[in-house]
């Protein structure tokens, strides 16, 4: 489960359509910055372009967007790994709940922003529960 929280204003390179993503976002990835249409699914990965702009992932390549698979390794004696990959210039946190409608979210571990987007792993320190779930937060920079 990926989550995407609003940016809202801090976002302040120039927008000419308003749809939340700035133009020259837009023109490195092929969408198009005089037609409002951060609603739009190009690759059909799921994520709308302005969720793929959040996570600076491509809106043009289904293979690229954010993505949180959960594994379990025997040899880890019942702990839970978790496998994602960062995109550059995100911060991400990782989140979890012990039950469905527990509130708030609890972080389990962040990530800096980087440079280069990088495929990470991190291991659940907690042994494995009945039930957890996860969720990745693109956190607003
Ligand atoms: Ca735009
Ligand atoms: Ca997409
Ligand atoms: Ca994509």
């Amino acid at each position: 489960m990926a989550s995407f929280p609003n940016p809202g204003a801090a976002l302040s390179a120039p927008d000419g359509d308003g749809d939340g993503i700035p133009d020259n976002w837009e023109l490195v990835h092929g969408t198009n910055p005089d037609a409002a249409d951060a609603d739009a699914d190009l690759d059909e990965d799921g994520h709308t372009t302005l969720e793929e702009y959040w996570a600076n992932t491509h809106p043009r390549e289904a293979s690229s967007r954010l993505h949180l698979q959960a594994l379990h390794f025997e040899p880890m004696q019942g702990r839970v790994a978790l496998r994602f990959f960062a995109p550059a210039w995100r911060s991400l946190t990782v989140e979890y709940l012990d039950a469905l409608g527990e509130s708030p979210w609890r972080t389990l571990t962040q990530v800096p922003p980087g440079p280069v987007g990088a495929p990470i792993e991190i291991v659940d320190p907690t042994p494995m529960r009945p039930a957890r779930l996860y969720r990745l937060a693109v956190l607003p920079y």
